[in-house]
């Protein structure tokens, strides 16, 4: 509900309580702007409007077709410009340029929470960026050390290794890089990484860069995809070339395709991320500050399931796995 309707609402209110009649629940409306059509963020949704229905709130659902804030940003500013916007959850497309705009949607009324990416540094407590009402996501930082010592072990501790992932100044990926290095660089002596590259979070990219890094080092041992595309792409090249089951790769998101390739032996651990929790929650965090709750986290890490062929078919992990409708 917004700051006029507020006023009225408030006026409502008070001839109510006055009437001595039950307190209106405030009705409240809730953006949801993630970051691309994509399965991960298709399970996000899943989670907002399964919190949407158990709540009785209305969700307006705007997704960019492809990742970057020159596409996320016009859209933001639609919803802006609705008016009736009570509530955003969004997966900001990068952690700098994404602020201006929603500190443009906060001055005009719009309560901010932020999904799987987020702004400045994430400590909304004592960070740079302090509006937004929380971070809600996985530990990426903790996630790329996952992903390293998987793929430290499926090539024996040693070798040459890649990261193919998707965009500078991304949130998520960013981290995932980091903590993917720190385990290499401090945990594993024997093992190089020869690079990485931006695919801008296309497949085909991904697959042409992937390509050029086996010929360019033939004794490449693995591949760390950090997301959807990044992963389908790594692995896809890796199939062209031959080298499926030589070559290991790392998944970063459990969609079907990486699961697919976990089966086939191209892919060595597969990371599920649990999108719709982030948002479930986001839904809840909204209507719990409507009705007055100001104690929430400003971070809620979500977790991970670490998939492999030997526990893919157990029901307690390929529950994780991004089942999303056709
Ligand atoms: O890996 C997820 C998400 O966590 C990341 O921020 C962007 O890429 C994905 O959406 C998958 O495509």
């Amino acid at each position: 509900m917004r700051k006029t309707s507020k006023l009225l609402a408030l006026g409502a209110l008070s001839a109510m309580l006055m009437s001595g009649a039950a307190i209106a629940q405030d009705k409240i409306t809730i953006g949801f702007l993630p970051g691309v059509v994509d399965p991960f963020y298709q399970v996000m949704e899943l989670g907002v409007m399964a919190a949407a229905k158990d709540l009785g709130l209305e969700v307006v659902t705007q997704i960019p077709a492809t990742w970057g804030v020159e596409v996320q940003t016009p859209i933001l500013d639609a919803m802006v410009a609705r008016g009736d916007i009570d509530f955003l959850i969004i997966a900001p497309t990068d952690k700098d340029q994404m602020i201006a705009p929603l500190e443009l949607a906060l001055e005009s009324g719009i309560q901010i929470i932020t999904v799987d990416t987020f702004l400045g540094d994430g400590d909304y407590l004592n960070g740079p960026v302090t509006f937004p009402i929380s971070a809600i996501g996985s530990d990426n930082t903790e996630g790329g050390r996952i992903s390293a010592r998987g793929l430290a072990k499926a090539i024996g501790g040693e070798g040459s290794v890649y990261i193919n992932s998707t965009n500078p100044n991304v949130s998520s990926v960013e981290a995932r890089a980091i903590g993917f290095n720190d385990v290499m660089d401090n945990e594993f002596p024997g093992i190089t990484v020869v690079g990485i590259d931006f695919n801008l979070d296309d497949m085909n990219t991904a697959v042409q860069q992937t390509s050029a890094t086996l010929e360019r080092v033939p004794d490449l041992a693995g591949v760390f995809g950090t997301n959807v595309f990044s992963a389908q792409g790594a692995g896809t090249a890796v199939v062209n070339a031959g080298l499926g089951g030589v070559v290991q790769v790392v998944a970063y998101d459990a969609t079907q395709f990486a699961i697919e390739q976990l089966r086939e032996g191209t892919v060595s651990l597969v990371l599920a991320q649990k999108p719709y929790d982030m948002g479930y929650m986001a839904v809840q965090f909204a209507a719990a500050t409507a009705s007055g709750v100001t104690s929430l986290p400003t971070k809620v890490e979500t977790g991970f399931a670490i998939i492999d062929i030997d526990n893919v078919d157990d029901p307690e992990v390929a529950r994780f796995i991004y089942q999303v409708p056709n």
